[in-house]
């Protein structure tokens, strides 16, 4: 027997379906799910760039995020962003961020993130890295980082700039 479906219904599942498919970027890997894991573009001459993501932990128990490494950059320190009497200040996290249960971490704009320092290749947008995620108990996780558009436009990088000076 042959079945008809409306039209709207496939368009439906192709725009609301296909997302949480395809775009839904989560891995979870034992008790921890990594969520849109990505990257901003940086400009052809740049030599840092930052990496972003959610860490979600479902387990019962602590977990770290000690650390990160890649083929992309020399190397990868965890950062904090804050502001200072109105001036923007990063400071390297050496304890790592540790993820309580049932807690969700956001590495983003303006807080926690990966700085990746003395880029190797060029970060473009639309490419994927292969970036791995160094935790206390779950041990090193790959996952893929998508590079997504630049936040700011090249004539205004001086935020990245003072990447360079801290
Ligand atoms: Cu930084």
């Amino acid at each position: 027997m042959e079945q008809k479906y409306p039209r709207y219904l496939i368009l439906f599942l192709f725009f609301f379906a296909t997302p949480l498919t395809s775009f839904s970027h989560e891995y979870t890997f034992g008790f921890i799910s990594i969520v849109k894991p990505h990257l901003r573009e940086a400009p052809p001459s740049a030599t840092v760039a930052a990496g972003y993501l959610k860490i979600k932990n479902n387990g019962n128990e602590p977990e770290t995020l000690l650390g990160a490494s890649s083929t992309l950059s020399k190397t990868i320190e965890i950062h904090e962003m804050k502001i200072e009497n109105e001036i923007m200040k990063m400071r390297e996290v050496p304890e790592g961020l540790t993820i309580n249960p049932g807690q969700i971490l956001e590495l983003k704009t303006g807080g926690y993130h990966l700085m990746f320092f003395h880029l190797v290749k060029q970060v473009k947008q639309g490419d994927t890295h292969e970036i791995k995620l160094n935790f206390k108990k779950s041990g090193e996780i790959l996952v893929p980082f998508k590079v997504w558009e630049a936040l700011h436009k090249p004539q205004n990088h001086s935020e990245d700039l003072n990447h360079h000076n801290h």
